[in-house]
């Protein structure tokens, strides 16, 4: 298997190295770098692979390629028919999904926007194809640090009430959090003060070998 990424991107690249290290598979993988900085991802080659022009692709031995995390994920957890990662049973799945959907939509994708329409984002060579305009959509980028930070607070009530974002058991939804909050701090966007469970979470979820240590 080959993983087409950014060594040391985040929050998406990062998301895909801890489930490769959740799951003793780093051995089993090839990394191919994709420069996004240079816009590699919005090239015809790369677009042939992933039409979204995102990283991360996982490239099967057959040719396969999927993108999207949680598809990887997915498919990367089932592998061995052991899934601990996306759920076992019907409730587990659902809820995972649920919250995994809501960690991206409500954190991380809000990082992004902030980031790629407030912000100068990746650079001069990204900025074209993420958005041109962007001094002019400052303010729309703006509310989405609002809504980061909403989405912060939310998970911090989550997080009062269960030890791990869907429920019981670490799963895919804590991964998309953790890398969120990457994101986030890198986009200075800095956890609310009163957020100290989301704080406490964050903390612990360091000494997890999988995250001190992805793929
Ligand atoms: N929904 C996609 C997924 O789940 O894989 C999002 C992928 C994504 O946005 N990847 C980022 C990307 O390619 C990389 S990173 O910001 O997470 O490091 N961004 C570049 C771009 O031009 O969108």
């Amino acid at each position: 298997m080959k993983i087409h990424d950014m060594p040391g991107g985040f929050p998406n690249p990062l998301r895909i190295r801890i489930v490769l290290a959740e799951k003793n598979l780093t051995s089993q993988v090839t990394f191919v770098k994709v420069d996004i900085i240079a816009a590699e991802h919005k090239q015809p080659a790369f677009l042939a692979k992933n039409p979204s022009g995102t990283v991360p692709v996982l490239e099967l031995d057959d040719g396969t390629f999927l993108s999207e995390c949680t598809a990887i994920t997915e498919y990367l957890d089932n592998l061995d028919g052991r899934p601990t990662l996306t759920g076992k049973t019907p409730l587990e799945k659902g809820m995972i999904h649920m919250m995994q959907r809501r960690a991206e939509a409500e954190l991380s994708d809000a990082v992004g926007i902030y980031f790629h329409h407030a912000t100068p984002g990746l650079g001069a060579r990204v900025q074209p194809y993420k958005s041109p305009e962007w001094s002019g959509r400052k303010a729309w980028g703006e509310r989405h640090r609002d809504k980061a930070l909403a989405g912060m607070r939310y998970f911090d009530g989550i997080l009062r009430s269960n030890p791990f974002v869907a429920g019981q058991t670490f799963s895919m939804a804590d991964i998309t959090v953790l890398a969120g909050l990457v994101f986030a701090g890198f986009a200075e966007i800095a956890v609310p003060a009163d957020c100290t469970r989301l704080v406490a979470w964050n903390a612990s979820m360091q000494d997890r070998p999988s995250v001190k240590h992805p793929a």
